[in-house]
């Protein structure tokens, strides 16, 4: 039985080594929640809100998953047990969305589950791959710094670019990149930047064998991503668009999409994306896992996600190195000719670095079982 004895949320900014720019807007500072749990053994776990300071990417912003996981989420942790922590979405379900604050609380207690059974994350979510092929993103900028920035990630070895477009940045864009990257592996995200009535647009990103388009059109929405898909040879990959397994089932369906972002952040942990994992590895829908430009606490949950077998694309997980000077963890997660090792040390398989942690958390708050407990 584990019980949850004590839950330590750390108030973090990491400034991102360079702005990282989609068709949604511009990012220099991340803010995080980061999540530690203690349970009666005195084992910790650790997990990460991936939300954002503003509500561009999904409704949740850092202060609301903060007041959710305070004001109900954390209450209700520390005054259950758990034997297993896909419990813990069933006894959180009752309180609707709120999905990353979910999903931060989630991967702290899916962390010391491991570490109890003495054995890795990846192990414990059923992961085969013993490396994982690492992708990259090139956010929205200059053409020319775009292009530079795909030739030093070539070199470092990543194993598929993916670029960020938007509307009046897109056809020349992806052109030049081709002529210049004829064999790469490309794709594009548009982080819903499309309409419908764009689909002749669309349609001329055919002529660049994409890997695939990300999320083209609203992120509420799957019915006109079907209508798109129809009329694309390049296949549609769904990232805000799919919350849940059911959002999955019903993409597929309808033919919305033929390839899904797995981010456990999104679907609000690892035991829904576990869930997706299953129902798309029955009907061989290939999955990547996404990136929240993340610490390494995330990354390293993602690695662990990404070595289940139904993950057959390099997904957005690159080196800490990306965006930080410095990460949280050590080892840092590190790309070694295009592949990052999957841990094999109990739980997410990176130690915490307490120092670093501290030093960037402006506010640190301790909830325990006595504050609850009446
Ligand atoms: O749309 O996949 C996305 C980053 C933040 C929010 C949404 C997205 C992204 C990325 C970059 O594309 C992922 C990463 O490098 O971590
Ligand atoms: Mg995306």
């Amino acid at each position: 039985m584990i019980q949850i004895e004590r839950v330590i949320l750390y108030h973090v900014k990491m400034k991102l080594k360079q702005h990282f720019k989609t068709s949604l807007g511009t990012i220099k500072e991340r803010e995080f929640i980061i999540v530690e749990v203690k349970d009666q053994t005195g084992l910790t776990g650790w997990g990460e809100v991936s939300a954002f300071s503003s509500p561009w990417y999904t409704e949740e912003t850092i202060e609301t998953c903060y007041h959710m996981l305070r004001a109900f989420f954390i209450p209700n942790v520390l005054t259950r047990s758990f034997t297993h922590p896909s419990e813990i979405p069933d006894s959180l379900y009752h309180f609707k969305g709120n999905k990353m604050a979910k999903a931060g609380i989630e991967a702290a207690v899916w962390d010391i589950y491991a570490k109890r059974e003495k054995k890795s994350l990846h192990e414990v979510l059923g992961g085969t791959r013993k490396k994982i092929p690492s992708g990259v993103v090139v956010s929205l900028g200059p053409i020319d710094d775009m292009l530079a920035q795909i030739q030093q990630y070539v070199e470092e070895g990543y194993q598929r670019v993916k670029v960020k477009i938007k509307p009046g940045q897109d056809i020349g864009l992806i052109q030049k990149i081709r002529e210049r990257f004829p064999d790469l592996p490309l794709m594009a995200d548009a982080n819903s930047a499309y309409e419908l009535k764009d689909i002749s647009k669309l349609k001329q990103l055919d002529d660049f064998r994409l890997l695939m388009i990300e999320q083209p059109l609203s992120a509420d929405d799957i019915v006109d991503h079907r209508h798109l898909q129809k009329h694309l040879k390049t296949a549609i990959c769904l990232d805000e668009s799919i919350c849940s397994l059911d959002d999955a089932r019903k993409a597929i369906e309808l033919g919305s999409c033929k390839v899904i972002n797995v981010k456990p952040s999104r679907v609000g942990g690892l035991t829904e994306a576990l869930k997706i994992h299953t129902f798309c590895k029955e009907l061989q829908i290939p999955l990547w896992c996404g990136g929240m430009i993340e610490s390494g606490i995330s990354r390293a949950q993602n690695v662990a996600l990404a070595s289940l077998p139904q993950f057959t694309i390099p997904g957005d997980i690159s080196a800490s190195s990306k965006y930080w000077e410095q990460d949280i963890i050590f080892p840092e997660i590190k790309v070694e000719n295009g592949f990052i090792e999957v841990p094999t040390t109990p739980g997410m398989g990176v130690e915490v670095d307490y120092k670093a942690l501290r030093s960037f958390s402006d506010k640190i708050d301790v909830f325990t079982k006595n504050d609850f407990m009446k």
